[in-house]
C-alpha cells in the first residue's frame, strides 16, 4: 500500500469516527495510554505511532516506529487537548536516533517535578555498552512540556514499558519488562533505582508478558499486563493481587479479552478520576490492516466487593 493511499484512508476513517468516543485521540496513532491525574485533570501519556519514514530504508516496515511523545489532557475525558510534542529521540543524548524506538512511556509526580519514563534503544557505543532497550528519565516542573532528559539511562534497568507506583508512605516503585517482569524501589530522587531488580513471579506461563500497571486500591496491589498466552495469538489484559508492592502477587484472570480487532498488542493503564475508575487500552481501529499504528481508547472499569476486576467489554465506537 503506498504512503498517499493510506493516508487518505485514513482521513476518511478519522472523518467517519469524528464524533465517536473510541478512539479518543482522532488526529494521529497513540498507543500504550498511560493516563495520570495531575491537578484534577487527566492527562495521557501515550505511545505515538507513525509510518517508517521513506528516506530510512533501514527501517523495519513492518515494525513500531516511535521518535516522540505528546501528552494530551482533559477535564471530562471526552475533549482533549494536544499539547505537542513533550520528548523526541534527538533530545536524548543516550537514545539511537536511527532506531525510532520511543516505546511506552509513564509519567509522575513527585515534590513539585514531573518525571517521564520511557524506554528506547541505547546507542551501541552509550554509556551503557550494551546494545538493548533501556528505560530514561526526562524531568520537567510542569506535566505538559518542558522536559529534560537526564545524560544517561537509568543503571541496571535494561527493558521496556516503565511503570511508576508511589505508595501512601512516599515510597516509589518502578516496574517494567524485559526477559520477564521486574520492580525496584526508586531512590527519592526518582533517578535510580534502590534495590535489586526483584522478577514478579507466579504468573501464569505464556508466550509474552510486558506492559506492566501497577497500581493500588483499597489497601490492595494490582499487577497488572497485556499477556499472550499462546504464540500466535494476540495480547488479552490480565492481572493479579497482592498486599506489597513487588509482590508476591496471585494471579487473578482477565481484564479485557484479546483484541476483536486482531491487534497483536494491547497496552493500558487503570486510574481512577471523579469517583470512577478508568481503562485506558489500544486497539487498531483506525489501521485495519497494520497493527503497529494504533489508536488509544478509554472504557470505564468496575470492581467487585472482593477487589477483583470485572472484566472489560471494549466499547464499539
Ligand atoms: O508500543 C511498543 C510496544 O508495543 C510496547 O512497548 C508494548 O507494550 C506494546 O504495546
Amino acid at each position: 500500500m503506498t504512503t498517499k493511499y493510506l493516508s487518505l484512508a485514513f482521513a476518511m476513517l478519522l472523518t467517519i469516527a469524528a464524533s465517536a468516543q473510541n478512539p479518543f485521540i482522532k488526529g494521529q496513532f497513540t498507543a500504550d495510554p498511560t493516563a495520570r491525574v495531575f491537578n484534577g485533570k487527566m492527562y495521557v501519556y501515550p505511545s505515538h505511532d507513525i509510518q517508517a519514514p521513506a528516506d530510512k530504508p533501514n527501517l523495519r516496515k513492518d515494525w513500531f516506529c516511535m521518535e516522540d511523545y505528546h501528552v494530551f489532557s482533559s477535564e471530562n475525558l471526552t475533549d482533549w487537548t494536544d499539547h505537542g510534542v513533550i520528548l523526541s529521540q534527538q533530545q536524548v543524548p543516550w537514545v539511537n536516533a536511527d532506531s525510532y524506538s520511543m516505546w511506552a512511556p509513564d509519567c509522575t509526580y513527585r515534590d513539585g517535578m514531573y518525571y517521564l519514563y520511557f524506554p528506547a534503544m541505547v546507542k551501541p557505543d552509550s554509556i551503557t555498552r550494551r546494545f538493548g532497550m533501556m528505560i530514561g528519565v526526562a524531568v520537567s516542573d510542569r506535566p505538559d512540556g518542558g522536559f529534560v532528559p537526564m545524560t544517561e539511562p537509568i543503571k541496571g534497568v535494561y527493558g521496556i514499558d516503565p511503570c511508576t507506583l508511589i505508595d501512601d508512605d512516599g515510597q516509589a516503585y518502578l516496574y517494567w519488562s524485559g526477559r520477564g517482569m521486574h520492580g525496584a524501589r526508586l531512590k527519592p530522587n526518582m533517578l535510580q533505582i534502590d534495590s535489586e531488580p526483584v522478577a514478579i513471579g507466579n504468573l501464569p506461563d505464556g508466550s509474552l508478558k510486558e506492559g506492566p500497571f501497577v497500581f493500588k486500591r483499597k489497601g490492595k496491589y494490582y499487577f497488572t499486563y497485556p499477556w499472550v498466552p499462546v504464540e500466535g495469538e494476540t495480547e488479552n489484559l490480565s492481572y493479579a493481587m497482592g498486599d506489597s508492592p513487588l509482590g508476591p502477587f496471585e494471579y487473578k484472570g482477565l481484564i479485557m479479552d484479546q483484541s476483536p480487532t486482531k491487534c497483536w498488542t494491547n497496552h493500558h493503564s487503570i486510574v481512577e478520576y471523579k469517583g470512577e475508575w478508568y481503562l485506558f487500552y489500544h486497539h487498531n481501529d483506525y489501521s485495519p490492516q497494520f497493527d503497529k499504528n494504533r489508536s488509544a481508547r478509554i472504557d470505564k472499569i468496575h470492581f467487585n466487593d472482593d477487589g477483583t476486576i470485572r472484566k472489560v467489554t471494549p466499547t464499539l465506537r
